[in-house]
């Protein structure tokens, strides 16, 4: 029982620890809206393209307006390397931010942000970029994680793990 005990948590650990190794894991190639392009009108949809195949789970992607509000209306679609967020229309023109995590086929989150604009083309400027004051302005979009970090997995699995290995030295000790 004893040796099952710490057998388990070596094969836990190593588990935990496999998760890790580095292979080459995918980078974001090109995205739609592109990082800093302006536009007249808010897009149908965004996309991101990674050079290789991503997973279809944990993938989150967020569309963060100068409101703060995320304005992705549905949830990430992943086919291969391209993952797809709809939109169902912006917000006032302005800055937004796409925020990306996906994690690769080598097991690596991936994350990043990909600023755009959007500046109709009509007189009425709802909302106009207010000018350098004193005001603070908010500047850190806090990014939601609401993806299941793979982490989190290896984290458990090496409390697991360590919890297992106390256990058995603890009985020892007796
Ligand atoms: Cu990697």
């Amino acid at each position: 029982m004893k040796r099952l005990a710490v057998i388990a948590a070596a094969i836990l650990t190593a588990t935990a620890l496999s998760i890790a190794p580095a292979a080459a894991h995918a980078t974001l190639q090109s995205s739609n809206p592109a990082e800093n392009s302006v536009l007249d009108a808010a897009p149908d949809e965004v996309t991101l393209t990674f050079n290789q195949t991503v997973s279809q789970n944990f993938a989150t992607v967020t569309v963060i307006g100068s409101d703060g509000m995320d304005w992705a209306a549905s949830d990430p679609v992943v086919d291969g390397g391209t993952v797809t967020v709809d939109l169902d229309g912006l917000g006032a023109g302005g800055e937004y931010t796409i925020g990306y995590r996906v994690v690769s086929a080598d097991g690596h989150p991936i994350t990043g942000s990909i600023p755009f604009q959007v500046t109709p083309s009509s007189p009425t400027s709802a909302a106009p970029a207010a000018p350098a004051t004193t005001e603070t302005t908010p500047t850190a979009v806090e990014e939601t994680d609401s993806g299941f970090p793979l982490w989190t997995i290896g984290a458990v699995v090496a409390v697991v793990g360590a919890a297992g290995v106390l256990f058995a030295l603890r009985k020892r000790s007796n």
